[in-house]
């Protein structure tokens, strides 16, 4: 009796096993060069061949490496190109609205956003950098002020706020002011948390342990 009882409870665990093995997914890893202290990654397709490539801040060499994908999982050397003090954070997106990928990168050394506008090849010209507050290390985008372009809301760690960059759609920025209501925020979220279809902002704040909703009034 006991034994049959074990033999279906190692039946059992095996079978718990193979299921376990099934739900497992099967991830073949490769690694490829990026600069020194790298610290934030984002996946868009740069050069427009419908591959994903990837973009890449290191800290310590104050650039962002770009790995552009081959489509066979591996992806072509780094080229760097230069942005601020620290960068912390990355994102992708059309910023001047010519179909290029672009990246928007926060600078916790320097206090500041850069703006690299993509020529659609893989290549970014440094198309200009925009101050905000301190040690930002988080950036989102989306249409803040209801004009239909493009805006960024970076998280500023060291000054308690969020900076709101009001997108002009020629992938230039004007400082449209600061929000805050917690402390250290280091992530932002974008949702539209109360169903008028007007982007909303969330920030989490590392120093207060809160969440700060920002509701986009019409
Ligand atoms: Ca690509
Ligand atoms: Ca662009
Ligand atoms: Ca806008
Ligand atoms: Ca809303």
């Amino acid at each position: 009796m006991k034994f049959k009882i074990l033999l279906i409870i190692t039946i059992l665990s095996v079978l718990t096993c193979l299921v376990m093995a099934g739900n497992m997914p099967h991830l073949v890893g490769l690694n490829f060069m990026t600069g020194e202290k790298p610290t934030c990654i984002i996946v868009a397709d740069f050069n427009r061949d419908k591959i994903f490539d990837l973009a890449i801040t290191n800290e310590k060499n104050n650039n962002v490496s770009v790995l552009l994908g081959n489509g066979d999982n591996t992806f072509q050397p780094q080229r760097t190109f230069g942005v601020g003090e620290e960068p912390s954070a990355v994102i992708a997106g059309d910023f001047d609205r010519d179909g290029n990928g672009d990246l928007a990168v926060t600078n916790r050394g320097s206090n500041d956003v850069t703006i690299l506008l993509g020529t659609g090849d893989g290549y970014f010209q440094k198309a200009a950098t925009y101050q905000v507050g301190e040690q930002p290390v988080s950036l989102t985008g989306g249409d803040f002020n209801k004009d239909m372009i493009i805006d960024l809301a970076v998280a500023n760690y060291k000054s308690n706020n969020i900076s709101i960059l009001a997108g002009n759609g020629d992938g230039s920025f004007q400082n449209a002011g600061t929000v805050g209501i917690g402390k250290g925020p280091i992530s932002l979220g974008v949702g539209d948390f109360n169903q008028d279809f007007l982007i909303d902002l969330v920030s989490v704040n590392n120093k207060s342990n809160n969440v700060s909703v920002f509701i986009n009034e019409p």
